[in-house]
Parts: structure tokens; C-alpha cells; sequence
């Protein structure tokens, strides 16, 4: 049977029949003449390593969150873009027990694990090769919770290709897990439903020891050629987002790497319990009863309602308003927040190791700060989408998208503190050369910014980032003057993850 040439991406479409050609992906000419060479790469590096040729391939895009930042996992709307970098997979069955990960790149030394997707994966000793035994772990744990009979664990021959730049913000993390997640449903024949795979990809992705949302699978899953996505949560849904043409997206990393998942315990998982006990504390406030509040409330999302009817009462339908009058921006010691709930925190989250973690390392907790940001880059989302579908002129949209973008950076700068010194610079250099708005992307504390900029601009835009922030970075040795490329490029939404049979 003729394998169905579908265009890759949206929410509906299923992840298999498998592609037959790199074409719907990669697109006509250069792009898709270096797609080819990518894959001979990989299939002969396949070939060489495990002695016969792969079974399918498989490929998942990275992203660029254009705004929504730290909101997700409070069950927000973000909206993102997939771009065209991306894993790509290779994979086939094997004999024996193990399931072998091996990348195109030396610098990557083969993992092998046993193939037991019950084994927890080893967050203490972290290996590049963990993030495909969390989509390993995840297509069992799903099936199982479908009642869905896998037989026997199997065993798998891997080799994989990266083109999404590491602790970049560009979620590489989620392009590993998501391409290696539809990988072994194609070995194994299952063709489970884009938009609960786009759902599970996200729980499988904790077993790596962050408590994150599910923006960058759901996006990487679920991505549209020539859409940005309005990703919303509980229950998950793509709406696309037609940008304004006339304007382009500029990506560029500040070569600062972000180590999220070995910093999780100061860094992302601290917000997430921040944010948790802010929507604690908060309720409480409003007049929940202390006992309900721990045991029902887990995100700002939660205690949105109560917020919105306590700013009515102030003439406002700003849940900020609750957070200004109920919180104060003095941070909150441990000691005081337990005064609040009455309990202490470490039974709250007892359930949960790497809160406790958490709770363990920090100092104190920004409440304030942290529940302002969240409410108010939760309506910056709807503002952008709402400028996006408004009758405004081109000019007049752009700009207020780069306004947007602008207010989303400082709330994550000033409120959320997940920027960096180099990442301030760089969003700088962007403004101060003609980009209409600039924010870090991603969870920050490193990685790339994105800049809106005029069409007309980009390659002058582009060689003014080089002179003005890579140039010294370069003579100083910290970047080859030939990989430029891979960290600053002007980006179009790319299509979502598939299956590829060449
Ligand atoms: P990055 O750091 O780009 O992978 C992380 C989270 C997202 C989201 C953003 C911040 C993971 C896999 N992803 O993205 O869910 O919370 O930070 O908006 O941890
Ligand atoms: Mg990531």
C-alpha cells in the first residue's frame, strides 16, 4: 500500500501513516537537498554501529516560545512556534535486552539501559541518553493507563541527529523525548492520538526531575507549517495563530548555556513551588478554609476565580490586584507561610521529592513577585493573539506585538528573575538595533532570546547582532566565527513531529 503523503502537522492529523518523503517536512531546494544528506548521515552511522539498515525515522522540532513565559505548568495559554530545527531518530527493534542510544556525534558516548520501562530513570547521574528513556518509560506508562497489552518491553537500536542547540531555550529536551516517543510507537505499530501523545509527552519528560509544563511537546507534537500555536492546557488544544506578515521572528543565543536539568532544584522547580504556595497562600487570603486549600489548590490557575471576584470588589478584573493587596513583596520565609497554612511544608509536599528538594534549598519565597508575573504574562498571551486577529494595520500590529513582547521580558527579568546578565545585554543590542520588541525565550537563566523584526531589516538586523554582541565573544574564543549560523537565525513556524520512511 502506498504510504499517505499528509502535510506534517496540526492537532488532528495522525502521527501515523508514516511520511514517505522528507518533502512536506523540509520543504523544496537547499533545505531539503541537506535533509537528505542528514538522513544518509544517519542511516549509514546506523548501519555501522548495530550492522543493519533502521526500520523508520522519526523527527521532532524544537521551539521558540514567542510569549507566555513560566506559565504552563500554572495551566495557562502559551503561544509558541515550532522551528525547523529538530531530533531526528533512527530506530529498529533488537535482540537482547537493552535499549542502545547512540548519536551521529562522537561527542555523545552511547548509552545503553536495560529495557524495563519500570526502572526509574537515575536523575543523580545525569546522561544525555536519560531523555529517550523518558519517552521509552512514557509510551508504556501511557499504554498501561489506556489498558493497552504492549507484550514484552523491547529492546531498541538507536542512533540520533540534534539540530536544536542544547540549554539554548529552543527546547532540545522535548524534541529528544517527543521524536524518540513517536520512534517507538512506530515500532511498536501503536498509533495513538496526536493530542494524547502531545499530553503524555509531558508527564514523560518529568522523569528527568523537572516539574514542567507541557508547552514544548505540545507544540513539537502538534505543530503547524506557517502557524504560530495558541497551546491551551486541561484539557490540551492547538488553535493556529496566523502572524502578521511583514514581520520576522530573529533567534539568538546568548551563549550562556541554561543547565536545567542539573540546576533544577535553584532554579525552574523553585519557581514551580513558589508559585504553589502563592496559590496557597493566596487562597487562604480570599477565605478558603487552610485545610481545603492545601488539598485543592496546586496553580495560580486554581485561585484565579477568587482573585478575579475580590478585584470586582475593588472595581477591577485583574486578578493582580488580589496579589497587590493580600501578598506582600517582602519575600516569605518558611516559617511565616507555615504560620499561614497551619501545616508544615514538608507534609505539603511530602508526595513530591524534588519540592522537597526545593524546600530544602531556598532561602525564601517571592510570592508577590512571582504571582504578578504569572497573572499578568497570562493576559499578555491573549493580548498578543487578540493584536494578531485585530484590524490594526501591519504597522500598528507589529509594533504592538514588540510592546508585548517587551512588558513579557521585564516581568521575567524584574518579577520572575529568570534572565541573566548576557541575556540582558543581548535583548539590549536587539532594541537598540531596530527589533520592535525582545524577550528571553524558554525557561532563561541562559539560552536564546527572540526579537521581532521588521521584514525588510533582517540581514542588516542580523550582521549589527554579530558585530555588536558575537564579534568580542568570538575573538575571546567562546564561538567558532564559522558556527555563527547555529546561534543566530531568523526562524518560520516549522511543521510538528513525524514518522518518515524514505
Ligand atoms: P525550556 O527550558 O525551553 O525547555 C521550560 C519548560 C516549559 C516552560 C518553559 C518556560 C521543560 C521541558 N520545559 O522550557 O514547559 O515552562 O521552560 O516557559 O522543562
Ligand atoms: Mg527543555
Amino acid at each position: 500500500k502506498a504510504a499517505k503523503v499528509v502535510p506534517a502537522g496540526g492537532e488532528d492529523e495522525e502521527l501515523i501513516p508514516a511520511l514517505a518523503s522528507l518533502e512536506p517536512v523540509y520543504g523544496a531546494g537547499p533545505a531539503l537537498d541537506e535533509a537528505r544528506l542528514r538522513f544518509a548521515r544517519l542511516a549509514d552511522r546506523f548501519r555501522s554501529l548495530y550492522a543493519a539498515g533502521p526500520a523508520l525515522f522519526a523527527r521532532s522540532p524544537g521551539r521558540v516560545n514567542l510569549i507566555g513565559e513560566h506559565i504552563d505548568y500554572e495551566g495557562y495559554s502559551v503561544l509558541p512556534m515550532a522551528i525547523r530545527q529538530d531530533m531526528i531518530v533512527a530506530i529498529r527493534r533488537a535482540d537482547g535486552g537493552l535499549v542502545r542510544v547512540a548519536s551521529v556525534d562522537d561527542k555523545y558516548a552511547t548509552c545503553a539501559y536495560p529495557a524495563d520501562p519500570d526502572k526509574e530513570i537515575d536523575i543523580k547521574n545525569h546522561k544525555w541518553g536519560h531523555y529517550f528513556m523518558c519517552g521509552y518509560k512514557g509510551v508504556y506508562e501511557y499504554a498501561r493507563s489506556k489498558g493497552i497489552d504492549m507484550g514484552e518491553p523491547v529492546a531498541l537500536d538507536v542512533v540520533v541527529d540534534g539540530t536544536v542547540p542544547q540549554g539554548s531555550g529552543l527546547s532540545s529536551s522535548a524534541a529528544f523525548v517527543c521524536s524518540a516517543t513517536i520512534a517507538i510507537m512506530g515500532i511498536l505499530g501503536k498509533n495513538f492520538p496526536k493530542k494524547e501523545v502531545a499530553q503524555f509527552t509531558c508527564k514523560s519528560e518529568r522523569h528527568i526531575g523537572t516539574q514542567s509544563g507541557g508547552m514544548d511537546q505540545a507544540i513539537s507534537i502538534m505543530a503547524k507549517p506557517g502557524f504560530a500555536e495558541l497551546i491551551d492546557f486541561n484539557p490540551i488544544k492547538a488553535t493556529d495563530v496566523q502572524l502578521p506578515s511583514g514581520g520576522t521572528f530573529v533567534i539568538a543565543h546568548c551563549l550562556a548555556e541554561s543547565k536545567k536539568a542539573e540546576t533544577a532544584a535553584t532554579n525552574y522547580n523553585n519557581r514551580v513551588v513558589e508559585c504553589r504556595l502563592a496559590a496557597i497562600v493566596l487562597a487562604i487570603k480570599l477565605g478558603m478554609d487552610a485545610k481545603k486549600a492545601i488539598t485543592s489548590v496546586t496553580t495560580l490557575s486554581d485561585v484565579e476565580g477568587l482573585c478575579v471576584s475580590f478585584a470586582g470588589k475593588e472595581g477591577s478584573s485583574d486578578p493582580g490586584v488580589a496579589v497587590k493587596k493580600l501578598l506582600h513583596e517582602d519575600p516569605y520565609t518558611l516559617e511565616e507561610i507555615e504560620k499561614i497554612t497551619g501545616q508544615s511544608l514538608a507534609t505539603v509536599f511530602q508526595s513530591s521529592q524534588t519540592s522537597l528538594d526545593v524546600l530544602r534549598a531556598a532561602k525564601h519565597f517571592k510570592l508577590f513577585q512571582r504571582a504578578s508575573h504569572v497573572y499578568s504574562e497570562a493576559r499578555r498571551v491573549y493580548a498578543f493573539k487578540d493584536t494578531v486577529l485585530s484590524k490594526l494595520s501591519d504597522e500598528g500590529m507589529l509594533k504592538k506585538l514588540g510592546d508585548l513582547m517587551n512588558d513579557s521580558h521585564h516581568s521575567c527579568s524584574v518579577l520572575y528573575e529568570c534572565s541573566c546578565p548576557e541575556l540582558e545585554e543581548l535583548v539590549k543590542v536587539c532594541r537598540d538595533n531596530g527589533a520592535l520588541g525582545a524577550r528571553l525565550t524558554g525557561a532563561g537563566w541562559g539560552g536564546c532570546a527572540v526579537a521581532l523584526v521588521k521584514e525588510g531589516i533582517v540581514p542588516q538586523f542580523i550582521l549589527n547582532l554579530k558585530e555588536k554582541y558575537y564579534k568580542s565573544r568570538i575573538d575571546r574564543g567562546v564561538i567558532k566565527q564559522s558556527d555563527i549560523g547555529l546561534y543566530v537565525f531568523a526562524s518560520k513556524p516549522s511543521s510538528g513531529a513525524a514518522i518518515l520512511r524514505l
